[in-house]
């Protein structure tokens, strides 16, 4: 099995409230209609790749919890509930522990002062890289660290660079041994062993893309990417990310993907 292959899926529906999502710049609103919209369509994109979804009702009194792969780390060996570092979002863990509890047998946690958010976490076949973020502080990167080692996964911390919110931003692991990353992350030398293909100036924010089983979903505003993945052989899903990405998001966040247990 490779760490693309998935068959399930949670989602958790957008409330009225995403439009008070957390953001960089204020000035960019999203509507609720529009990131419904997009929701929707990478729900369906979700099942056309083959993945069972697990639709979560809304939380309207946590604006950004429609993006369940921060509270969270799912594995086939096992989930962890994560501490999300922004405060408006720490409680969406409850209900995130309610619907993990369905799904696994083994559910590990983070203790009170370790912060991590999924956003931070790239898995890929050798190593799970934790990125140090404005929202994964040390304690709980080193934290999740051990409770991957738990679960039988070797990961290592890194860092973020400073000028995006999570690690997977500006990274995204193509296929077993290639990351798609942006010229800063790239250059950093944090993917050394792996081949890197760096996104078109421009497009940056593409780096957000989501390899699941044969299929890559990248946002359809990102047409010199999707040249290059196409190029690559892979069959590339273009989707809208223009709403999410007012609230600094992007294809990665809106699920958590795992594959059963052989
Ligand atoms: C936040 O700031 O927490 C949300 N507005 C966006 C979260 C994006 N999540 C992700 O990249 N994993």
């Amino acid at each position: 099995m490779r760490v693309f292959d998935f068959d399930r899926a949670i989602v958790r529906e957008p409330g009225r409230s995403v439009v008070n999502g957390l953001r960089s710049d204020l000035r960019s609103t999203p509507s609720f209609d529009g990131v419904l919209k997009e929701h929707r369509a990478y729900v369906a994109a979700l099942r056309a790749a083959s993945l069972e979804v697990d639709i979560l009702p809304p939380l309207e009194g946590f604006p950004d919890s429609v993006f369940v792969e921060d509270p969270a780390l799912v594995l086939p060996e096992g989930a962890i509930l994560l501490r999300p570092g922004a405060p408006s979002r720490l409680g969406e863990r409850d209900d995130m522990r309610a619907a993990l509890h369905r799904h696994f047998d083994r559910l590990l946690e983070l203790n009170d002062g370790e912060f991590a958010d999924g956003g931070d976490v790239l898995v890929t076949p050798q190593t799970i890289f934790i990125g140090l973020s404005k929202r994964t502080n040390r304690a709980g990167a080193e934290a999740l660290r051990a409770r991957l080692a738990d679960l039988g996964r070797a990961a290592r911390v890194a860092e973020t660079p400073d000028t995006i919110l999570h690690f997977k931003t500006a990274a995204a692991l193509l296929d077993e041994d290639t990351i798609v990353a942006t010229k800063v992350m790239a250059q950093s030398g944090i993917f050394a062993g792996f081949r890197v293909l760096v996104t078109p100036e421009g497009e940056e924010g593409a780096a957000n893309l989501l390899r699941l089983n044969d299929v890559v979903l990248v946002g359809d505003c990102y047409p010199r990417t999707i040249e290059l993945i196409a190029r690559e052989g892979l069959d590339v899903r273009a989707l809208a990310v223009s709403e999410v990405a007012k609230l600094d998001a992007g294809l990665s966040c809106m699920s958590l993907r795992w594959a059963r247990a052989a």
